[in-house]
């Protein structure tokens, strides 16, 4: 999972609020099992979800604005590491604010430095090609162009309070690729089970806990260089969900021929642009293409034998739940397939 971008080739659908966010417009290190930023579902929500203005007839009431401040990029102690961010206030986020003052921390972690595969070395050592493919390397935002300053590019979303890399391995974007495997919840007696407030079905989703900080996510990971993301969203389900890295040859073919199925069906893709990761730094940042791969009767998905693999600590199906903290801004993306599936949020 800990590997950096491809375009998603997998056959998909784009949710609504996919195609409003695009309209607006790593590799990482492993960190210590303390627990990062955990920051509350509400002030998440609030910083992430926007009502979108009533001209536009075809999107949803609420949906990801791309513009929108980061919080959890901006967390007081930078993830796996004693280093405090810089301090910076909602309204010094933007790069367009003036703010001589602004002294940021320089931080790349030792993992990084050493420069293992997935890393890039320090700029000014080698001459990385911003804002298109570099080599395999993918260097294009999802978010557009971005800027570079002095020789590094400077965060889509603004400021951190950290310059450097932090645990990221890429000087830019970071690519990564969420797959959200959803069924809808039963009871006992096999019916579905329904929010009695809203009156909504509920869904499930094959949630992990990551042994970095303890915190629920959705099982994703880096798209490796040259990778197609229809491949990542494949492999990295079946590294942390059915940890088919310990499989022996033959369970492997076993569990490839069960989730084949799974994940030639079409995805729905509910985000794709920039990701609210506590990693996050003025330099290196996380993107994402989350797309949603839902087993609508139950006897597809349902019967896999999950299993915590690689960097997952636990798997489980879990309830979609607005009042738990998700990892980065999985809440979000589990709110946009709640709306496009009409089920309980
Ligand atoms: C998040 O980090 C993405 O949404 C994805 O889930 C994850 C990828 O990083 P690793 O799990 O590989 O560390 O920003």
């Amino acid at each position: 999972m800990i590997r950096g971008s491809a375009s998603w080739a997998g056959s998909v659908r784009l949710a609504l609020s996919t195609l409003f966010a695009l309209r607006s417009s790593a590799y990482s290190a492993g960190g210590s099992p303390a627990l990062w930023c955990a920051i509350s579902p509400g002030s998440l929500r609030k910083s992430l979800v926007t009502t979108v203005p009533s001209d536009c007839a075809w999107a949803p009431t609420q949906v990801s604005m791309s513009s929108t401040l980061h919080i959890k990029s901006r967390c007081p102690v930078y993830p796996g590491s004693q280093t405090s961010r810089f301090p910076v206030p909602d309204d010094r986020v933007k790069w367009k604010t003036e703010w001589p003052e602004y002294r940021p921390t320089v931080y790349t972690a030792a993992a990084v430095l050493a420069q293992p595969e997935w890393a890039d070395p320090d700029v000014g050592s080698f001459c990385p090609q911003f804002n298109i493919l570099d080599g395999s390397v993918e260097r294009r935002s999802h978010e557009g162009e971005y800027r570079v300053l002095d020789g590094k590019p400077l965060n889509p979303h603004g400021r951190t309070g950290l310059t450097g890399r932090g645990l990221l391995g890429r000087w830019g974007p970071n690519h990564a690729a969420d797959p959200i495997v959803t069924r809808w919840k039963k009871d006992g007696g096999g019916q579905p089970v329904v929010n009695p407030r809203s009156g909504l079905p509920l869904l499930q989703f094959v949630s992990i806990m990551r042994k970095d900080c303890g915190e629920w996510a959705i099982p994703g990971g880096m798209v490796d260089p040259g990778e197609r993301v229809s491949l990542t969203l494949q492999r990295e389900f079946s590294e942390e969900a059915l940890n088919s890295l310990a499989a022996s040859p033959q369970q492997r073919a076993l569990l490839r021929q069960r989730i084949d199925k799974l994940f030639s069906s079409p995805g729905l893709q509910v985000y794709k642009g920039y990701v609210d990761d506590p990693r996050n730094t003025d330099n290196a940042w996380m993107e994402t293409v989350a797309v949603n791969f839902h087993d609508e009767t139950g006897d597809s998905v349902s019967e896999l034998p999950l299993q915590a693999g690689d960097d997952a600590g636990q798997v489980t199906w879990m309830d979609f739940d607005s009042t738990l903290s998700y990892y980065a801004s999985h809440s979000h993306f589990l709110e946009m397939v709640a709306k496009e599936r009409q089920a309980h949020w």
